[in-house]
């Protein structure tokens, strides 16, 4: 004989009907008391073990029914189905709305202030120079030059010497230099970049060198002893002024626009023959000058270790300072690197 669970012992075979349902109005009383202070999901759930569970009074006294003799089955059946009947939808009320309570408190715990104003960060941008010198940069490449750099401090070999410039030349006077010692100094243009790469590397070459330079100048609205250059270079053979002609009407229709003239002004540098200086104008503005320019010369590409006779090349050199100055309308070049937040965001 299997051992019965100890509740199934509250009915006894000889419980008479009305016994059970005094039984009944306990357990509703129980239930009543008991369901009032369930609250959350977890103390619902305990209540539905406690009540309907399998160790339950209703499931224990079902279980017993069979014990009671047959004519009072039904009538007992119809007085638990009752009770089970009223626990289970006030059980399910309960659960709905435990559930519902539980849902709202999360949503005024994590209710957010939709009118508190967002937070804030500053979006930085590239300094106007910057702008500048890549979209210099950009127009070359599209032309098929190649971007190419090497060191601020230089040699006086590649600085002047290479480019034919002498200790003694006189136009050693146009570039005041920061020497840092013996035969050291920050360079002057980017220039030695060019020399570097011809001796690195034979004809043909199509290069552009923007970089950071250094002049003795003092500051003013036009100087900064620090500065920055874009320099191209076009070494090949059969190349001509004409075609410097060509470069410089693309660069100067891409980075100013349409409308505008060109002409050049005849100049003198050591390390280019013929040399000159670029001007444009918008009519009836007036005439600009925006970079010196020249024929390399063949002292230069027989310096580097090219045929002179084999190839020719030009090349020219324009201050980034000036063509952003040209651009925006600055009137000071200090603007630039006194790094005034003020100044700086209009770009
Ligand atoms: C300029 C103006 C004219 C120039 C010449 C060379 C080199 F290396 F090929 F000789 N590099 N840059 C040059 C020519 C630079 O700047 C105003």
């Amino acid at each position: 004989m299997c051992p019965r669970p100890a509740r199934a012992r509250i009915i006894q075979p000889a419980m008479m009907l009305d016994e059970l349902q005094a039984r009944c109005e306990a357990v509703r009383r129980e239930w009543a008391q008991a369901s009032a202070s369930a609250r959350d999901p977890a103390g619902v759930e305990a209540l539905r073990i406690k009540f309907l569970g399998r160790k339950g009074f209703v499931t224990t006294a079902f279980a017993a029914l069979r014990t009671l003799p047959p004519e009072e089955r039904a009538a007992a059946g119809r007085l638990l189905n009752a009770l089970k009947g009223e626990i289970a939808s006030a059980l399910e009320a309960l659960q709905a709305e435990a559930e519902r309570e539980t849902v709202e408190a999360r949503l005024a715990a994590e209710r957010y202030d939709l009118t508190l104003p967002g937070s804030w960060r500053p979006v930085g941008r590239l300094h106007p120079l910057t702008q500048v010198r890549r979209e210099i940069e950009d127009i070359f490449m599209k032309l098929g030059f190649d971007v190419a750099s090497g060191p601020e401090l230089e040699t006086d070999y590649y600085n002047f010497e290479a480019l034919a410039i002498g200790a003694d030349h006189p136009a050693r006077d146009e570039w005041d230099s920061f020497y840092i010692a013996d035969g050291l100094l920050l360079r002057t243009h980017t220039s030695p970049v060019q020399i570097r790469v011809m001796k690195s590397q034979p004809p043909p070459v199509r290069i552009v060198c923007p970089g950071r330079c250094y002049r003795r100048d003092n500051p003013d609205a036009t100087h900064s002893p620090v500065f920055h250059q874009i320099e191209l270079l076009w070494v090949e053979k059969g190349l001509t002024f004409a075609h410097l002609k060509w470069i410089l009407r693309e660069f100067v229709t891409e980075f100013f626009g349409p409308g505008y003239e060109m002409r050049f002004a005849a100049d003198f540098f050591p390390f280019t023959e013929p040399s000159a200086q670029v001007h444009i104008r918008k009519p009836p503005g007036e005439w600009l000058e925006i970079m010196g320019a020249g024929m390399v010369d063949p002292a230069v590409l027989a310096e580097v270790g090219y045929d002179p006779e084999g190839v020719t090349g030009f090349a020219f050199g324009l201050g980034v300072e000036r063509m952003a100055m040209l651009r925006w309308g600055i009137e000071d070049i200090r603007l630039f690197f006194q790094n005034d937040i003020r100044f700086l965001s209009q770009f």
